[in-house]
């Protein structure tokens, strides 16, 4: 019954069928997170860092009613193009599907994706999370209830200050997710690699949290975990730089009463043309440092299991 639903690549089932280490790509990033051809380019230079360090990329998107596995040349081109592409979260999935539309996955998506195709590792830039006045808007991206109840490992450069990263971590904990910082004691704000709040745990190598995760999931313990790992020293942005810029779009969002699913890639938008482009550019850095990383995370979690 769910077999009808998934459709893999073939460099998918063959890494499936060897049991090599796959990693999960998002789609929303490609289709309402960066502009064309930016996008496009960066999803193939991911997937090409996947493979150099030693795992299989499986890119996952919504297309012709089907949950596509890894993604050819064509339909990366598709979603980076294409001006409707739904952007899909956990609700989006049975209407997008059962009614044969497009869709990009949000994390939230992706990670029910990758369970169900049996992958363990994901890679993205940014989690969704709490954003600020949450406490009139009800603003909390559907991410953090995923991380909770789906049992994926999210490899991101933690979350961006258009979020309340306080409350994001509140609602982690509240949850049981644990946040762990690659080589740091700082949570990494996507832009620049510390913010005001601790992760919860610090490890230095992929080994030891690949060994964590596998010890969660051999407790039980269902869900998935947050690696933040901060962006490259060289690509970080000054921080009262950023700073001013994202109240700036915030104020924006405000003003236009931007609200649902529209308010991130409205962000992202209006962050990159303030920062003329210097966002973007700092954005294709860090989601290339998370694929080396969870490739070997995910390279660890395999070999664990032989
Ligand atoms: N943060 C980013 N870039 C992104 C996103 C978040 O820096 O592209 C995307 C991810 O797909 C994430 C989604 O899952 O936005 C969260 O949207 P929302 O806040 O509507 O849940
Ligand atoms: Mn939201």
């Amino acid at each position: 019954m769910l077999e009808k639903w998934l459709e893999y690549s073939q460099e998918v089932t063959e890494a499936k069928k060897a049991g090599k280490p796959v990693v999960a790509l998002e789609s929303t990033i490609i289709s309402h997170g960066m502009p064309y051809p930016q996008n496009v380019h960066t999803a193939r230079e991911v997937e090409q860092i996947i493979r150099e360090n030693g795992a299989v990329p499986a890119t996952i998107a919504i297309l012709d009613g089907k949950i596509k596995i890894g993604l050819s040349d064509e339909e990366l081109e598709y979603l980076g193009q294409s001006r409707d592409v739904e952007k899909a979260s956990r609700r989006d999935l049975p209407y997008l599907l059962s009614t044969k539309k497009n869709g990009a996955t949000t994390v939230a998506a992706t990670m029910i994706c990758a369970e169900l195709a049996k992958i363990e590792v994901f890679v993205t830039g940014g989690i969704g999370g709490v954003h600020r006045e949450a406490e009139t808007t009800m603003d909390i991206s559907a991410d953090l209830q995923e991380l909770a109840k789906t049992n994926v490992a999210v490899v991101c450069a933690g979350a961006k200050s258009i979020l309340d990263l306080g409350l994001t971590l509140e609602y982690l904990e509240t949850q049981g997710v644990p946040v762990i910082g690659f080589g740091t004691d700082s949570l990494p704000a996507f832009y620049t690699r510390t913010s005001p709040y601790n992760v919860n745990f610090r490890l230095d190598t992929p080994e030891a949290i690949a060994e964590m995760i596998e010890t969660k999931w051999e407790l039980g313990l269902v869900g998935g975990v947050v690696v933040a790992n901060p962006i490259p020293e060289e690509d970080a942005l000054e921080e009262s730089f950023i700073a001013n810029v994202i109240e700036k779009a915030l104020d924006e969002a405000i003003e236009k009463q931007i609200g649902g699913k529209q308010v991130t890639p409205f962000l992202l938008g209006k962050v990159k043309e303030l920062t003329d482009g210097k966002s973007l550019v700092a954005n294709i850095a860090l989601v290339k440092n998370n694929a080396r990383v969870g490739a070997k995370i995910a390279a660890s979690l395999a070999k664990q299991r032989i």
